[in-house]
């Protein structure tokens, strides 16, 4: 299966954080060919009294079931560190799974495709670099055209960045 992930972090050193959530992913053995893209400094979207994101999108092939991909990657938040706080409030490291191949799927705890990700400028942008003809399994349109249909601005600065292991692409 292929599997797109959100990845964000605004808390203390988000490049060290985002570099050692891909050093979990790139440990397990059901986690295969990881590509990240560029990384992107972002302002925060629905609380906006935090600090500036750092945001990606990583694509890995997996043997994993959505169910345990999905628990595989709160695992990972939780030995980070992650602690509950409020509904899009500040956090270490965020693994949101965005899609897993055309799977529409919804439960209490996971939901595929990502809710939120058409309106969402921090995850089309670098998803965009990943997949932009990719079709939305439930719009029917591909993720560039989702990213053109943006409507709210959001402030976002790609970040250059000479040497970053895990950047594969
Ligand atoms: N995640 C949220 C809420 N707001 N804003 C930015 N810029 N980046 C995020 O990853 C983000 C957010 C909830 O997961
Ligand atoms: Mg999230
Ligand atoms: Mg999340």
């Amino acid at each position: 299966m292929i599997a797109y992930i959100g990845i964000g972090t605004n808390l203390g050193d988000r490049l060290a954080n985002i570099k050692r959530a891909i050093e979990y992913l790139k440990a397990e053995e059901e986690i295969n060919a990881i590509v990240l893209s560029n990384l992107y400094e972002t302002e925060p979207v629905g609380y906006r009294d935090q600090p500036e994101f750092i945001n990606g999108v990583i694509e890995l092939k997996t043997s994993f079931s959505l169910q345990n991909l999905f628990i595989f990657l709160k695992n990972v938040e939780k030995k980070m560190g992650r602690i509950k706080t409020f509904k899009y409030g500040p956090r270490i490291i965020d693994l949101d799974i965005l899609f897993y191949d055309d799977v529409i799927y919804s439960d209490l705890d996971i939901i595929v495709p990502h809710p939120h990700l058409k309106n969402r400028a921090f995850v089309l942008y670098p998803l965009a670099e990943l997949c932009e003809n990719y079709i939305h399994p439930l719009y029917f349109k591909s993720i560039a055209n989702l990213k053109n249909d943006l409507i709210n601005e959001q402030r976002m600065k790609k970040l250059e960045i000479q040497d970053f292991p895990g950047i594969f692409k």
